[in-house]
């Protein structure tokens, strides 16, 4: 029987409202004022968000945090050294060109000038701004058209589709499908693009595809042959390219980081991303850039002109520090470009070999600080936990509670029809201090031993 409980409260605009079973039930003119007030239909569907969830979950202390993707290893100490002689500088605690601060531009135009073996214009060519996140909102939203279709790779950046959505635009997934039938000892580079099903995804409404290599969260870095199979659909269909590299010095031995804006064709139509929170571990700072052909970095100009304007000047004086010095020592083994991907190399494996002893299995990445790992063995009964949950969430969240270890859920990375693949799989990551690991360490082999 419904039993309705209900009784008057005041209003703050009519001074009176119903509530009926302790839900508020509005008088007409609070409705017309919350109708007035309702949120734009660009944000519609997009209010539920991986990291505000699982990080407030994790961040008990009695809590090994491998969820969400931030080292608690030191930065370098010139990079924050330089911050704090920049702040030291009166001017340069004042705003810097809005389009990024000129010795961080210049740094970068040195750095990248060499990577891609082209000059790279300081001022037409790179926009910095607030972390990859504003890199790729400011590259959505200047160049991204209502109508548009935008092709993502599954497992993707969460970030990629409300961006599209929030453009106007409509997402077209296709998810990498593993290739492999092994159970075991399976590496990122076993999850491949099917080349017809991603020819399917391209028409005459394509604007752009959007990659990640190395890909978060499954760690896979893309081949050249890869590469240039989606680079070719993009010259035969006249789209663009928004590369995120944002990972793109943690390759691991054996791979190799490949810029698509360097093949054939690719330059005039490739917007390519990074961020030196992930460059310098320094995530908190959050500075990134764009870098691509004047054509297109002038759109998205317009767009961080009439937004942001600029970022911290003494942030980027000291990130503009810290790439020269390591544009001086690139190819030699002190190069924190290099340096830090060796040093995470061991902690990948090391990870990788408790989560095999423990019967769980990892899918090796070939890059990025991030190892998926597929959960299915342990078969933990979760039936008592919210039936309309994925898998993963659920558990995730109970790992949290009764494991005190944090991951995140691999399906936050997906779109609906590509769920199923996934839910069996949990993200670690492991760019953390041995002393971290050896918790996390210590957790699963207790797990394990039960
Ligand atoms: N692009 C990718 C692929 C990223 O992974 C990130 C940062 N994500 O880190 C959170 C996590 O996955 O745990 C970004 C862009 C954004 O970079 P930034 O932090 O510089 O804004």
């Amino acid at each position: 029987m419904n039993v309705f409980r209900h009784s008057w409260r005041s209003c703050r605009f009519t001074r009176l409202s119903l509530t009926v079973n302790g839900s508020r039930r509005c008088c007409t003119s609070e409705n017309k004022m919350a109708s007035r007030h309702k949120h734009s239909k660009r944000i519609e569907g997009l209010d539920k968000n991986v990291w505000v969830d699982f990080t407030s979950l994790a961040s008990d202390p009695s809590v090994v945090n491998l969820g969400q993707g931030f080292p608690d290893i030191p930065p370098p100490s010139y990079i924050k050294e330089a911050l704090a002689e920049a702040a030291a500088v009166d001017r340069l605690n004042q705003y810097t060109r809005g389009f990024g601060h000129p010795a961080l531009v210049t740094a970068l135009s040195l750095v990248y000038g060499k990577v891609y073996g082209r000059q790279i214009d300081a001022l037409k060519e790179i926009l910095v701004t607030v972390g990859g996140y504003g890199s790729l909102f400011s590259t959505m939203q200047a160049l991204v058209e209502e109508g548009d279709e935008v092709v993502i790779i599954e497992p993707f950046f969460d970030c990629y589709v409300p961006m599209v959505r929030m453009a106007g635009a409509k997402p077209v997934l296709i998810p990498l499908r593993l290739k492999s039938d092994r159970k075991t000892n399976l590496t990122s580079a076993d999850w491949v693009l099917d080349p017809d099903e991603l020819a399917s995804k391209f028409n005459s409404k394509t604007k752009a595809i959007i990659i990640n290599t190395p890909n978060n969260p499954i760690g896979k870095v893309f081949s050249r042959e890869e590469l240039q199979m989606i680079s070719s659909l993009c010259v035969k269909h006249d789209t663009l390219c928004f590369s995120d590299e944002v990972y793109e010095w943690l390759v691991y031995r054996g791979h190799q980081h490949i810029k698509i804006a360097s093949l054939p064709g690719m330059w005039d139509r490739t917007v390519t991303i990074s961020s030196a929170g992930k460059t310098f571990g320094v995530t908190g700072w959050k500075l990134g850039w764009s870098i691509g052909p004047e054509h297109l970095m002038k759109h998205l100009q317009t767009v961080m002109q009439n937004t942001v304007y600029t970022c911290p000047t003494p942030l980027q004086e000291a990130v503009a520090r810290g790439l020269l010095l390591n544009y001086e020592l690139m190819g030699q083994p002190q190069c924190y470009f290099s340096s830090l991907a060796e040093e995470l190399e061991g902690k990948r494996d090391r990870m990788a070999a408790v989560l095999q002893d423990t019967g769980m299995s990892p899918i090796i990445p070939e890059g990025g600080y991030f190892m998926l790992v597929d959960v299915s063995s342990l078969n933990q009964d979760l039936s008592h936990m919210d039936p309309d949950e994925a898998y993963d969430y659920k558990f995730v969240k109970w790992m949290i509670k009764e494991k005190k270890l944090a991951a995140i859920p691999v399906t936050a990375f997906c779109g609906d029809e590509s769920k199923k693949q996934f839910e069996k799989y949990i993200r670690l990551c492991f760019i953390k201090q041995d002393s971290t690991l050896d918790a996390a360490e210590k957790i699963l082999r207790n797990w394990r031993k039960t």
